[in-house]
């Protein structure tokens, strides 16, 4: 049995972390039986979600639990995809995680609005007095990481401009496929599902969350995966269900 360590869902998505929600879609995917449970990143082997143990196996990382899967299921999420597509899903998944996610954890975590608004509940069972004290050091600490990453060195305009390139190109790549890479999903989708789904959130008022809303194709998008892996749901993101 497979169990999927997450942060619980959050802001109307399935979880606020893009990574737990794309491992989420690769288990609904993969056909595999599999709980959730809430995770503590202090606990977890890379100190971050997800992981997941599977029959006592810990596995850690969103790619490598999706090559695990692939690997002990013998499975291959991408097997209608050419080399070529592939290549090119790799890309697209890399750009995702690496670059658009650190624009998102800018624009809910370190704008005032937008952390009251979502990541401070995060915080709920810090006795009152001392929350400030804690969430400072947290956002001062992200802001560290983030100066690290090399995104934390940008202007919020320069950014956002990043952010903008990459739903550009979601949507620009996607056309009028109904998945990213045909009729059907492929690995690549849990991916880019779950960033449009974060920076369509409506929850926050980001200039990120306009680049996104533009494309009214990536919404429906949205919705035909929320159709397809969250039918329990009438909508992600305000994106409602679709087929
Ligand atoms: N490369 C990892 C990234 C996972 C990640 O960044 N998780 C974040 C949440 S979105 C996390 O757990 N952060 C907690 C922390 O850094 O303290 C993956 O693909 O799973």
């Amino acid at each position: 049995m497979i169990t999927l360590y997450t942060f619980g869902p959050a802001f109307g998505l399935p979880d606020p972390s893009p990574f737990v929600t794309k491992v989420d879609v690769l288990l609904k995917l993969s056909g595999q039986p599999y709980a959730t449970k809430i995770g503590d990143v202090r606990a977890a082997p890379k100190g971050k979600l997800p992981y997941i143990v599977d029959d006592g196996e810990v596995i850690a990382d969103s790619t490598f639990i999706r090559w695990h899967l692939e690997k002990k299921y013998a499975l291959d999420f991408d097997r209608s995809l050419t080399a070529e597509q592939r290549a090119t899903a790799w890309a697209f998944e890399k750009m995702a995680e690496d670059n658009l996610y650190w624009a998102l954890i800018d624009a809910w975590w370190l704008d005032d609005t937008n952390f009251k608004k979502g990541p401070l509940t995060y915080f709920q069972n810090v006795p009152a007095l001392i929350r400030p004290v804690v969430t400072g050091m947290v956002r001062r600490d992200i802001r560290k990481r983030m100066k690290g990453q090399g995104m934390g060195r940008h202007s919020g305009q320069e950014i956002v401009a990043l952010a903008t390139r990459s739903l550009d190109a979601f949507a620009t790549k996607l056309g009028d496929r109904p998945f990213f890479f045909g009729a059907e999903p492929s690995g690549v989708d849990a991916t880019i599902f779950a960033f449009a789904a974060g920076a369509l959130c409506p929850q926050f008022d980001t200039p990120i969350r306009a680049a996104a809303e533009r494309h009214a194709n990536l919404r429906a998008y949205v919705g035909r995966m929320v159709a397809r892996f969250y039918p329990e749901h009438d909508a992600i993101a305000g994106c409602p269900k679709q087929v």
